[in-house]
């Protein structure tokens, strides 16, 4: 699991690679609080489960800001068609960018990694604890072991 001081350390990290006005550009003054979801090849832990967000499913406040972080080559983070709130912009990172997102409409935004999308790396974010969405969300069809993966992660709010 990420730590406050690894979460400070790779925010820090980044935060030198990309430089913070590049981080800041899609949320030009984030009053909320930050959080990272890890793009990682193998998940922490025991299982070890390949090609992942960590975590998985993400709780945050309206107004936080939310960093997708490239910890591990290969992946990216794009919003899925369908299962953000009404509203809401969509987001579509290249494969290996860091991408920050501040978080303003409430509800339920399902995100994926494109090229492991059939592979299962998906993940949930929820905004302002707003379950208003979930049957909209629920509706959507996915390939391969996304489907099991969304279902599972869905099941959990
Ligand atoms: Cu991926």
């Amino acid at each position: 699991m990420l730590t406050r001081r690894n979460f400070t350390l790779s925010m820090g990290a980044l935060a030198g690679t990309v430089g913070t006005a590049a981080l800041a550009g899609l949320s030009p003054t984030p009053k909320g609080g930050h959080h990272s979801i890890l793009m990682l090849n193998a998940a922490c832990g025991g299982d070890k489960t390949p090609n992942v967000f960590e975590p998985s499913i993400l709780h945050v406040n309206v107004g936080d800001t939310v960093t997708f972080v490239a910890t591990d080559a290969g992946h990216n983070s794009t919003s899925k068609r369908g299962m953000i709130p009404e509203g809401a912009a969509p987001w579509n990172a290249a494969i290996d960018e860091p991408l920050a997102i501040n978080f303003t409409v409430p509800g339920i935004y399902g995100h994926i990694c494109v090229p492991h999308y059939e592979w299962g790396m998906v993940g949930l974010i929820v905004v302002g604890n707003d379950l208003s969405n979930l049957s909209q969300v629920t509706k959507v069809r996915h390939p391969g072991a996304a489907r099991g993966s969304f279902r599972a992660l869905l099941k959990q709010l």
